[in-house]
């Protein structure tokens, strides 16, 4: 692929943004290479400012389920547009995403809509230990919940497992109270809550793990955290801000029957445009300002065009045919990934839940950070820039997942399939 325009455009964007980029895992640091700069997308493509054309896995993060530049949300956005973008006071499209959500989501009573994940999940953690008024959070290695400070932050080397700062700028006194524990560890967990419980406000985990690739919960997993929460009085929460609408319309919490505390969301249900939210039982949620003593706010939180946009995504998804779609794509590109690499004799493992996936590059089971870390990065690295260079977009990181939308089609599977087993036997 001829990549010039890009190359140059981002040796400019190098002297104005850090590497280039408005958020690190673009700059194509874990994959090498140059960021490619895309001009427009269109289904399930991308097209860079070049003019090659690429079968996009990484739809934004996540956001474009039904595929990019979708032309009834293009329209619902468009006349959204035409009456005013920000008002800085209720709308009823907040009412109208609001009930589409909870709808879904039965254990949410109450929700406050935000600008991103990362403000959702900060604002429960929040709301949880003003409810609890107890300090500490429990978080699981590999899980991302956004960059609030108290979350980048990893397991101490204490027996204790007291947090350290993950990232220079997190004071050590922020990241003493949080925790930190093996995902898919229930005994640790169980061992953990009984000797600290008194002080722990709330868990937060990912359901299903998208952070370090796509790692499943074991069986019995979640189950033991809610159980042992319920027991203690702590707040349990999910942070489907990737599995929300991904793993199923209901989320993760429908797919293993597991009904949280609270619920964080994004992506999915802005369409593209930045909306998060979050929200769970009246009687926390109650706690949220004005109604309650919690101090959270935000400009444009509850925007009426990004309101729209994920009015009508939802609208969209909102029936069996649209998973059943999305279930025969997954089902065809992953039954494809695995044959390739059987042919290619590559080792490589494949992990999915709903629509979205991930391929390790290694021959032993991932079921957490330490089993993900042994996967073979420079493997992937070489895989990702193949795939590229055959016009298929994957997430470049081997830590990432890649995720389906209703847009791709039997055939842009078929080409994804084959170029795979060509990177695979070039890799
Ligand atoms: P945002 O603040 O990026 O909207 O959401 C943070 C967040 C919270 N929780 C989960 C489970 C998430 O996956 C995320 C963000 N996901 C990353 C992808 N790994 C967004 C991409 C990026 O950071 O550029």
């Amino acid at each position: 692929m001829k990549i010039n325009k890009s190359k140059a455009l981002y040796k400019k964007a190098c002297r104005l943004m850090p590497m280039g980029v408005n958020s690190p895992v673009r700059a194509f640091r874990a994959v090498g290479g140059s960021p490619l700069f895309i001009s427009k997308a269109k289904g399930s493509k991308i097209f860079d400012v070049d003019g090659n054309a690429y079968i996009d896995y990484v739809l934004s993060w996540g956001p474009m389920i039904v595929g990019h530049a979708h032309p009834a949300v293009v329209k619902a956005i468009k006349s959204a547009v035409e009456k005013g973008t920000s008002y800085g006071a209720p709308c009823p499209q907040e009412i109208e995403l609001a009930e589409l959500v909870m709808k879904a989501y039965p254990s949410i009573e109450k929700l406050r809509m935000v600008s991103s994940g990362t403000e959702a999940t900060m604002s429960a953690i929040r709301v949880a230990r003003g409810f609890t008024k107890r300090d500490k959070v429990v978080k699981f290695e590999g899980c991302y919940h956004g960059h609030s400070d108290g979350l980048l932050v990893k397991a101490g080397s204490g027996a204790m497992t007291f947090g350290v700062p993950d990232s220079p700028g997190v004071p050590a006194d922020y990241a003493k109270n949080t925790l930190t524990l093996p995902y898919n560890d229930a005994k640790a967990f169980t061992s953990l809550i009984k000797k600290e419980w008194r002080s722990i406000a709330c868990v937060i985990v990912e359901p299903v793990v998208g952070n370090i690739g796509c790692v499943l919960p074991k069986p019995g997993f979640l189950e033991t955290l809610r159980e042992v929460t319920v027991k203690h009085g702590i707040v349990l929460i999910f942070d489907e801000v990737m599995t929300g609408f991904r793993v199923a319309y209901g989320g993760a919490q429908k797919k293993f029957g597991i009904k949280p505390d609270l619920t964080c969301l994004g992506k999915v249900i802005g369409g593209g445009l930045p909306v998060g939210a979050y929200g769970g039982r009246n009687e926390i949620m109650s706690m949220v300002a004005p109604e309650g003593p919690v101090y959270q706010a935000g400009t444009l939180s509850g925007n009426p065009v990004a309101m729209t946009a994920g009015i009508e995504t939802l609208r969209i998804i909102n029936n069996k045919d649209a998973y059943k779609k999305l279930e025969k794509s997954m089902q065809q590109l992953e039954e494809g990934l695995r044959d390739a690499a059987a042919k290619a004799k590559v080792p490589t493992r494949f992990y999915r839940a709903g629509t979205m996936f991930c391929t390790y590059f290694t021959d032993s089971e991932v079921y957490d950070y330490e089993t993900a870390k042994l996967a073979d990065t420079a493997k992937f690295g070489r895989f990702f820039i193949n795939m590229l260079n055959r016009g298929i977009y994957l997430a470049p990181s081997q830590f990432e997942a890649g995720f389906m939308s209703l847009a791709h089609t039997a055939s842009d599977i078929d080409k994804t399939v084959s170029a795979a087993f060509d990177s695979l036997k070039k890799n």
